[in-house]
Formats: C-alpha cells, structure tokens, sequence
C-alpha cells in the first residue's frame, strides 16, 4: 500500500506501428481490473479516461518517419494531459496504445519534474532516427525525441515541432534489450547510456541488475521515476499478443521483482504500459497477456508476491 493518488489515463492509439490493435487495449485492461487492483492495495486511484484522440490529421506521406503527424498531435494531447495530472500531485497510470507515446509522456513529465530519472523496459532500444530506422515506425523512435543528445541526429518531423527534448542520456537506463538496431546500438556506445540487456540479466541476476540500474542513474536515490515498461520485454510466453516479439526475454517473475523493487522506493511518478495488442495472438495468448501486465502494473503500485491484506480486511472469527 502507497497511499498514493494515481491517475489513470487511457491512449488508445496505433499509429506509431503498422499493426491495428493496440488502440484497443486501455480498454481490454480497465475490463481486465486493472483500476479495482490498484485501487484495492489502497491507493486513492481517478480514472480520468483516455485522452481525447478525436481529429487526429491523415498522414498522407509528409517526411521519412510514418504517420509523424498522427503521432505528434496525439503525443501533444498527451503531454498536456500528463503535465496537468501530476501537477494535481498525482502518480500517473498510462496505459497505452504503442511506445510512440514515450514522447508526450516523457515530455509532459518533465515539464513537471525535470529531474526524473527514466528506466526504460524494452526488449527494444527505441532510439532510432527516421534515417537509422529500418521500419520507418514511431513506436521505435520515441527516445530520439525526447533526448538532448539525439536532436542533433534527427530531421525537421512533421507533427513534432512542438516537441523540445528534455532530458539526458545520463538520465536513462535500459533493462531488457535484446533486439537493437546497429544505428541505436552506436547511439548507446557514443552517449555512454546505461544499458542491462538480456545478457547482464543472465549475467548479474535481476536482484544486481536493478540495484544496479537504479543506482547508475540516480546515485543519490532520491528523484522521481519514469518507467517505460513495453510488455515485449517480457518472454513471448508471457506477453504473446505484442507487435513485435523477441524470444530469450524477461520470465514473469523478474517482471515482478523490477516492479516490487520500484514500488519499494516510492519514488515512481509516471509509469506507461505499453503494447499489449488484443488483436494479436490466440484468445488465451490475449488473455494470459493482459493478465499478466495486470499483475506486473498491480505489483508496480504496491501489490506483493509475500500477500496483499486491504486496508480495511479484518479477520473473520467463528
Ligand atoms: N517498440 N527497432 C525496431 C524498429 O522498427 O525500429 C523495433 C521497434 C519496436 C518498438 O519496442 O515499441
Ligand atoms: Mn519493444
Ligand atoms: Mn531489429
Ligand atoms: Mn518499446
């Protein structure tokens, strides 16, 4: 239990990746109980709903990265409505929609608390440039937005010009990676970002890796935390219905130790779940995949593998 207030917000949204579906999952994980979960440890939890994704432009071809005006309208939308909860003095819940949002979440965030610090949970770097890009998608582009060191590297975007990047690469660190361009690969080595990938998992035990992580990029351990948890970070047989799988990746229960760690410093202030595509994967991939990021999300805002007891639980007597 944290006691906290956290809001919810739901972005609905796909355009940062070609596949339709992961507009659909705020919606598949507020049916799942993702609100009572976190409400029942005893945070205070608002719902506040999606953000207002109504009259986003066509994309027609305007510049190298896809869809750059759809996801730069949304990600404003969302930046001023994360800015706005957190001045409230609210915990964010995002649950999105794909990793392209990475840009109005950081970016609202920081306009609040521009000292956070960023744990970036990815089986992807998410780093590239329009030119860097194979793909050309946003949802693997939303760090070379948002970071100071990587303007130099990116072209005028259509739809971004609103977008000021706000933080460092000492900022962030990396658990999860194992699937990383060779342009994002450069950009990690040359700016020194810190990065555990599956082989220090396999290497240090994740009880080292957070500690680790946590402890590189805020040494004094006292500043807010962003955590950008993508569900493919998780092993496929966790988190099967995602758009882009990588086998070897994080079990279940090193999902749950990253997170109990992170509640444990009640620092954490913005958290997006991003990802989950309920149209992707078999009906018991779907499920088992919204089923466990409820559980990883729950164990985020307090909840423990040890047992939970609600705060108003009182022990039956015969
Ligand atoms: N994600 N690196 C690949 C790309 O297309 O740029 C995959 C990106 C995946 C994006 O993890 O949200
Ligand atoms: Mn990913
Ligand atoms: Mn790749
Ligand atoms: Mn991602």
């Amino acid at each position: 239990m944290t006691g906290k207030t956290v809001g919810v917000l739901g972005f609905p949204f796909s355009k940062g990746q070609p596949k339709g579906g992961t507009e659909l999952a705020p919606k598949e994980l507020r049916a799942a109980g993702i609100v009572d979960r976190i409400q029942a440890l005893g945070n205070n939890v608002i719902d506040h709903g999606d953000v207002d994704l109504s009259g986003l432009p066509a994309d027609s071809k305007v510049g190298v990265a896809k869809n750059s005006l759809a996801v730069g309208e949304a990600n404003k939308k969302l930046s001023e409505d994360v800015a706005k909860y957190l001045k409230k003095g609210e915990q964010v819940l995002l649950l999105g929609g794909d990793h392209s949002l990475g840009i109005g979440s950081l970016h609202g965030h920081t306009q609040v608390q521009p000292d956070t610090v960023v744990v970036w949970v990815d089986a992807h770097a998410d780093l590239n440039t329009p030119f860097t890009s194979d793909s050309k998608n946003m949802h693997g582009m939303p760090l070379a937005y948002v970071v100071k060191e990587m303007a130099q590297f990116l072209p005028k975007t259509p739809g971004l010009e609103w977008c000021k990047p706000s933080l460092s690469t000492k900022d962030i660190v990396y658990i999860g990676l194992r699937d990383v361009d060779p342009g994002e690969r450069k950009f990690i080595e040359q700016l020194g970002i810190s990065c555990f990938s599956m082989h220090e998992v396999d290497k240090f035990a994740i009880k080292d890796v957070v500690e680790k992580a946590l402890s590189q990029v805020d040494p004094s351990g006292n500043r807010p935390i962003h955590v950008s948890f993508d569900v493919d970070a998780m092993d496929p047989i966790h988190a099967a219905s995602t758009g882009t799988k990588v086998p070897g990746g994080l079990t279940l229960r090193e999902a749950f130790y990253i997170a109990e760690e992170i509640a444990a410093t009640g620092r954490l202030s913005v958290l997006d779940m991003v990802e989950v595509n309920p149209k992707l994967g078999s009906p018991e991939e779907k499920e088992v995949t919204v089923a466990n990021t409820v559980s990883v999300t729950a164990k985020f805002y307090g909840s423990k593998r040890q047992g939970d007891v609600p705060p108003n639980y009182v022990i039956p007597r015969p």
